[in-house]
């Protein structure tokens, strides 16, 4: 099987949120194929989504335990590059906060390059304005130092809402991404970086979610940060 674009996209507890997302990426394009990955969600994602599946053939689902973001993710690309045979894979985060109407631009404009990220921090992109201040310092801080600290050009390094050409993914690399939450995003840009892939942001304007509830904790900020530099190791 070869496919051209596979979105995947990792669920914990996002029943509000598939029936309205699967809805609005098949009206932006119908062919597309969507990879969930899901980790036995207690709110019952994964049934929901077997659900679907049986209305629509594209629906492709994961299921594992949960071990966070990064490994979850590192399921999905596998399965999508070996299984799948995807030329693209598009990430996108369940809760609505990407927007379904930029797939297109994203696919419109990978052509030329292998990257196209999903950016809230270049002009014309933006965060939600009710973001407080701290989630706001943690964000463009956060972006700030990964720049400095890596030396990468990019303004949204945490970004998880790209489209990757996938030859540029070897599989022996995809294994060995150690990284989780935010870090997950950081990692894989770092390397395609480092791979002289070539990338470009196109603005978005993220929304924040209206149902369930956010799986980020302080832990994962502190990972963040003691792991930067680990990376910048790894890769040079
Ligand atoms: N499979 C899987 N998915 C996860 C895990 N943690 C988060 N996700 C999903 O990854 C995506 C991003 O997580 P969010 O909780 O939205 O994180 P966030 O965007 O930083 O925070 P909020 O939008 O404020 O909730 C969502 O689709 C989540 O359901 C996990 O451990 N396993
Ligand atoms: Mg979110």
């Amino acid at each position: 099987m070869y496919t051209e674009t596979v979105i995947i996209i990792p669920t914990y507890n996002e029943l509000g949120n598939i029936e309205k997302l699967v809805k609005l990426i098949f009206k932006v394009d119908t062919d597309i194929r969507i990879l969930f990955v899901d980790d036995k969600s207690p709110d019952g994602t994964g049934n929901l989504i077997k659900k679907l599946q049986k209305k629509n053939p594209n629906i492709y689902l994961l299921e594992g335990e949960k071990k966070g973001l990064g490994v979850a993710y590192k399921r999905g690309f596998s399965y999508a590059i070996e299984k799948m045979r995807a030329t693209y894979i598009i990430q996108m985060d369940a809760d609505l906060s990407h927007n379904p109407k930029y797939i297109k631009t994203l696919t419109d404009n990978i052509k030329n390059f292998d990257v196209i990220i999903g950016s809230r921090y270049i002009k014309g992109g933006s965060i939600p304005k009710d973001w407080g201040f701290h989630r706001r310092m943690i964000s463009n801080f956060g972006n700030i130092l990964t720049r400095l600290i890596l030396n990468i050009p990019m303004r949204d390094c945490t970004s998880g809402f790209k489209i990757i050409k996938t030859k540029n993914l070897p599989l022996k690399f995809i294994k060995s991404i150690d990284s989780n939450g935010y870090l997950f995003q950081v990692e894989l840009l770092y390397f395609l970086y480092k791979s002289n892939c070539k990338i470009k942001e196109i603005p978005i304007d993220f929304r924040d979610r209206t149902k369930g509830t956010s799986k980020m904790r302080i832990n994962d900020i502190l990972e963040y940060f003691t792991n930067l530099f680990k990376i910048r190791k790894k890769y040079q």
